[in-house]
């Protein structure tokens, strides 16, 4: 792939947006590498994913305005739908994605990176949603996920003013979980992946689905959709051996199976 890469650390899988040049902004070519780049990822081996952006200026500095500019309507459309059909397969990809948000996350890039369970990022990352001055609205699910995210207050006064913050801010609105020097980051992001990825896979997927299911359902059915996926884990066999090792005291565990 010319704008995607795809590198396996143990049970980690680390996606690299390399579009160097043009600070990773997102064109058909790259969404349509992401989109096979996810559908190769082995979910009996991959137990968290990193998306990151090549370079140390950029995460990914927003849907690519040049092929924007001379869209026609049926072609934004279409352009509208793959980057959100991309979107939504992250969010709802089975294991965890943390995003390292390595410099500029603007538009596109802000969006992407909150289709990601977890974001942390380098001090000189810098988030926002400029499309207001742009003649346009967010249209990769920025509405929707910034204001679930950070507030509907936040959140409106970030798209209504267009106005970029930088990663103190983004962490202190709950955009962010963490920020770190732009050298650590990277190691950082893969130190949170091991740490999900030594849980019991099957429990930690259903965790995702419980969490981004309820979110989108009131408390009643939430509590269904969590009852049901805490009853699933008890036909695994890493429930038995997790509980089993707590019980007999066993200091080092087996890896769980994923099974
Ligand atoms: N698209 C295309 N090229 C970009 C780009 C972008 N978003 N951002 C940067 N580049 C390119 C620049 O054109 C430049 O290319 P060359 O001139 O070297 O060929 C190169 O990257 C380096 O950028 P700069 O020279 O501008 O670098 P600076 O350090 O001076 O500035 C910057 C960095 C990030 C502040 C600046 O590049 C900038 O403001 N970039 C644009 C940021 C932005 O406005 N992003 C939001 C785009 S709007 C849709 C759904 C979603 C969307 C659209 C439609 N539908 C449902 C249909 C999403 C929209 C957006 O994301």
């Amino acid at each position: 792939m010319e704008f995607v890469l795809y590198e396996v650390k143990d049970a980690v899988g680390v996606i690299t947006i390399n579009r160097e040049k043009a600070l990773n902004a997102l064109n058909s070519q790259v969404l349509d590498e992401l989109n096979q780049t996810l559908d190769g990822v082995d979910l009996e081996t991959i137990r968290c994913l990193i998306l990151t952006g090549a370079g140390e200026k950029s995460f990914v500095a927003g849907a690519d305005i040049g092929e924007m500019s001379t869209l026609t309507k049926a072609e934004g459309e279409a352009f509208g739908k793959k980057g959100n059909d991309v979107f939504r397969k992250l969010e709802t990809f089975p294991i965890p994605v943390i995003a390292a948000v390595n410099g500029f996350a603007l538009g596109g890039g802000c969006e992407i990176s909150m289709s990601c369970d977890i974001r942390i990022c380098s001090e000189n990352a810098v988030f926002g949603q400029p499309e207001a001055g742009l003649g346009i609205t967010p249209g990769f699910g920025g509405t929707q996920r910034l204001a679930r995210l950070v507030g509907p207050g936040m959140a409106k006064q970030m798209i209504y003013t267009a106005r970029n913050i930088k990663a103190d801010e983004a962490l202190r609105i709950g955009l962010v979980n963490a920020v770190y020097p732009q050298d650590e980051l990277m190691a950082q992001a893969e130190k949170m992946a091991a740490g999900i990825a030594k849980n019991a896979p099957i429990a930690v997927r259903n965790c995702k689905k419980a969490i981004n299911d309820g979110l989108d359902a009131d408390m009643d059915e939430a509590i269904v959709i969590e009852e049901k996926l805490f009853g699933d884990c008890f036909e695994t066999e890493d429930q038995r051996y997790g509980m089993k090792c707590f019980l007999e005291k066993v200091k080092d565990k087996e890896p769980f199976k994923n099974k």
